[in-house]
């Protein structure tokens, strides 16, 4: 057991403020004494017991439900106490105190779950997917965390790793007969291997990465010209009113966020203010937050009035974008001018027709959101899955394609064969440095 292990850590596990219940978490060694101080005695292991809490002098704090976890069959892997009493913020701090007095200190961020990982209950990605899960802003993104947690993804990843050791293996024999290293390699078929473990490699990014735009969603930003309807356009996807619409130009000074949903890929809709020459302050700091906006953009839709098209003011805020920014054309207020809407693809450019007053054509603009987004039709085989898994993937896909030319060098395809298999293992936490761990964690709650 390492010095942190040996010491017991406590917390509060549920959210902050007010509710029904509220539980005070304990993990490790001294869980026993605690329970046998706060409640008299350590009930017995998994049993519900409904019991007085007692502050040191005796007094009661609450009654409540005690649960004892015996290590090694926990949540953490080590002896665990949670004790669940009314859910005031008051009480919670006075039983996590009382807990802190009797031997346990107060758990980091993702503490909880560390241990569970550090005492093999998990493996890294199904840890991070405890984090997805608890913090999923729709239900498409939480049903797609618990399958990583229930360890569908890591499955698909070992899978994956047991092929690639068994070529690796294959390979690195065959370096012991140089002579007859080629003869080797044709007969073992290993550029036929290669080819399938890239194929399943590719089906395993492309589900990883629907679970991801699930977890990041994609960030829009509306932009125009004062007056085009850029605010009327943020409240007909929100369904609510988060901008405020007038007729005069320059309604909006500030940027207003809101976020939405589309068939559970979250969408950050950024409204901002009209671009346009102007000596106003306000405005001109408003113009200035357009621009930061559009920095950290997925998308950017260009706002025009329907009446009058795209003209040389519209040209000129289109240089200014960046180059490989995604960016759809918005024909803005065709119930003005009678058009139906549509959607319309010229050249590179994307227009589409719309009223963001009547609705019309707005769902063209959804569907058009997520075929940008990538998302594609949700599979029962979607799993959650973060950037650094998707770039681990990418580096696998790297080593493998890599190794593709060098057939006739075999030593030099079991190097490529051996990063893969590092990149690969990074995912579920075998060749993972401290540090990542660390930053991993860091990033939980406190109480999980
Ligand atoms: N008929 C019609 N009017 C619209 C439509 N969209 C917006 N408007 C009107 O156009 C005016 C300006 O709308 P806003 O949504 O405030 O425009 P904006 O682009 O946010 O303007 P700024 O915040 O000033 O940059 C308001 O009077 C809206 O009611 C539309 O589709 N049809
Ligand atoms: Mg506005």
């Amino acid at each position: 057991m390492n010095a942190e292990a040996s010491e017991t850590i406590a917390a509060i596990a549920t959210a902050p403020g007010s509710g029904g219940i509220g539980i005070v978490r304990v993990s490790g060694p001294a869980c026993r004494t605690i329970a046998e101080g706060v409640l008299g005695h350590c009930p017995a292991p998994r049993n519900a017991a409904y019991l007085d809490f007692k502050a040191s002098d005796g007094s009661l704090i609450d009654r409540g439900i005690a649960i004892y976890y015996a290590a090694p069959h926990s949540y953490t892997g080590e002896d665990v106490l949670e004790l669940q009493a009314h859910g005031g913020p008051a009480l919670m701090q006075m039983l996590l105190s009382r807990c802190l007095a009797s031997g346990a200190r107060q758990a980091g961020p993702g503490e909880f779950t560390q241990r569970a990982y550090l005492n093999d209950k998990l493996d890294l990605a199904q840890a991070e997917a405890v984090a997805d899960l608890i913090n999923a802003s729709t239900q498409e993104a939480a049903l797609s965390a618990v399958r990583s947690l229930s360890g569908e993804f890591s499955s698909h990843i070992q899978a994956l790793l047991g092929k690639l050791i068994e070529l690796r293996m294959f390979v690195e024999a065959c370096l012991d007969f140089p002579e007859e290293e080629i003869d080797f390699i044709t007969q073992g078929h290993v550029g036929e291997k290669l080819d399938l473990i890239r194929q399943e490699l590719t089906a395993i990014f492309k589900s990883a990465r629907q679970g991801n735009l699930l977890r990041e969603g994609i960030q829009v930003v509306l932009i125009g010209q004062p007056n085009v309807g850029k605010s009327s356009l943020t409240n007909q996807l929100a369904g609510e009113d988060v901008a405020i619409v007038t007729p005069i130009a320059g309604t909006t000074r500030d940027t207003v966020r809101s976020a939405i949903q589309i068939n559970g890929v979250p969408l950050h809709i950024i409204d901002t203010a009209g671009l346009r020459e102007t000596a106003d302050e306000v405005e001109l700091q408003g113009i200035a937050r357009t621009w930061r906006a559009l920095e950290s953009a997925s998308v950017a839709l260009l706002l025009v009035d329907a009446a009058h098209g795209i003209t040389g003011e519209e040209k000129s805020i289109l240089a200014r974008l960046p180059a490989d920014l995604p960016k759809v054309w918005i024909h803005n207020k065709i119930d003005l001018t009678a058009e139906a809407g549509k959607i319309e693809c010229v050249g590179e450019e994307t227009h589409i027709h719309l009223s963001a007053k009547s609705g019309e054509g707005i769902s063209l603009l959804r569907d058009h959101l997520l075929k940008l987004a990538g998302w594609q039709a949700v599979g029962e085989g979607v799993f959650m899955a973060r950037t650094r898994h998707l770039e681990a993937l990418k580096s696998v896909d790297r080593h493998l394609n890599q190794a593709v030319p060098l057939l006739s060098q075999p030593e030099l395809v079991a190097e490529e064969l051996r990063l893969a298999q590092e990149a690969l293992g990074q995912i579920t936490g075998e060749f993972t440095p401290d540090d990542l761990l660390g930053e991993i964690f860091s990033r939980f709650c406190i109480g999980k």
